[in-house]
């Protein structure tokens, strides 16, 4: 389970790249660490010494900025692949909340690759952890190795039933890196709002590991390694028809600081979707202001509040490269619609949510 902070409303999540020596775990660090714009990385921290690459481990912070008023920051781990650092391993993997199983695709390593798998399996085991708890994403990494044992014998040996979701790559060059990445970083997120009900949309999510890049389909295949589980573009969606006027409170850091009326209403398109008007008029320390935003539908966010499911139609500002603060909008269509809308303010998120009651985002 992530860290979460709530003091600091910050999200910390541990991924280990695990798998047998010189497999390609670090290889995957450093692209993932030249491929991330830098105010998204740390320094990748690789302690090793000059004899042995891998005597100890690598690390590499990200940091995904906010989702849901959540930083949300990923931390990249690599473990020592060679049997006897066991100890290291064990270390490495404790509190994990994601897995990249690194597999090496030479025939001369497969045994490798399966000792290593079962290994995992062990360590987990140190830590009352059972492979089905945490998220494990399986790469099959040297694909462009002419000894490189075809797919189907590999799956045979470490995948099975289909149970992980997997990927080919060459490390070295890049292909498939990004895609195990998000993938894990997907799970660990998805798990962690049925959890705890904090990130669900996909296409928050989506947005959010957007800057590890786009699954590129086709290309991939074209350098002899196909994504096995490629995502397809996000369709349109269609949202509800939503026409709601709500009083509303004003709290900036947990404190009431104004009131006033927010509206939504729809607007049917051509190509049946729905356009969203968002607007306000409120008074924050007694000065009034008002804003009018177009919006566009996100998807349903589901959290629990105070014990209940309760689903919530996500609303987002249409035009990202307004200068203005994004607003996010949740609304939930009960007999009585509630509206909340979070955006950054000027130190903090502001929260709006209706008159008399404690703001639920
Ligand atoms: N041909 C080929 N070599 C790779 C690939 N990925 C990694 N390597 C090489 O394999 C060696 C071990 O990689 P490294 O990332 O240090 O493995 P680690 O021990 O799992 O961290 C290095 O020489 C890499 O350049 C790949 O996809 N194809
Ligand atoms: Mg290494």
């Amino acid at each position: 389970m992530p860290t979460i902070n709530q003091a600091f409303k910050e999200i910390t999540c541990k991924i280990v790249y695990y798998g047998p020596g010189f497999g390609g775990k670090t290889t995957n660090l450093q692209l993932i660490h030249g491929n991330v714009p830098a105010k998204h990385r740390g320094d990748l921290v690789s302690l090793a010494t000059e004899q042995d690459q891998t005597l100890f481990f690598d690390f590499l912070p990200l940091d995904f900025g906010d989702v849901k008023g959540y930083k949300t920051k990923f931390q990249l781990y690599t473990v020592p692949g060679q049997v006897y650092y066991n100890a290291t391993r064990k270390l490495v993997l404790r509190g994990v909340d994601g897995i990249v199983f690194v597999a090496d695709s030479q025939a001369t390593r497969l045994k490798d690759s399966v000792d290593s798998f079962y290994n995992m399996i062990e360590n987990l085991r140190e830590y009352d952890l059972e492979i089905g708890q945490v998220p494990v994403v399986i790469q099959y990494n040297k694909r462009d190795l002419p000894s490189a044992l075809p797919l189907e014998d590999l799956r045979k040996h470490l995948n099975p039933e289909g149970r992980f979701e997997e990927f080919e790559a060459v490390a070295t060059e890049g292909v498939g890196v990004r895609e195990t990445l998000r993938a894990v970083c997907s799970q660990i997120l998805k798990r962690l709002n049925e959890q705890a009900n904090i990130v669900s949309d996909d296409e928050i999510i989506g947005e959010r590991l957007g800057l590890l890049g786009e699954t590129q389909e086709g290309s991939d295949s074209a350098s002899g390694a196909s994504t096995t589980t490629a995502r397809t573009k996000a369709p349109i969606r269609k949202g509800p028809m939503l026409d709601i006027i709500q009083t509303s409170r004003w709290v900036w850091g947990g404190i009431g600081v104004g009131s006033g009326s927010i509206t939504i209403s729809t607007r049917p398109t051509p190509d049946g979707a729905n356009e969203y008007t968002l607007s306000s008029r409120h008074r924050i320390f007694m000065v009034s202001r008002q804003f009018t935003r177009p919006m566009k539908y996100i998807g349903e966010d589901r959290r629990l509040v105070d014990g209940t499911q309760r689903t919530y139609h996500v609303l987002r500002d249409a035009d990202t490269g307004a200068k203005t603060a994004p607003i996010t909008a949740y609304v939930e269509q009960a007999k009585l619609p509630r509206v909340y809308l979070i955006y950054p303010g000027f130190m903090g998120d502001v929260h709006v949510g209706p008159e008399g009651e404690q703001p639920v985002f």
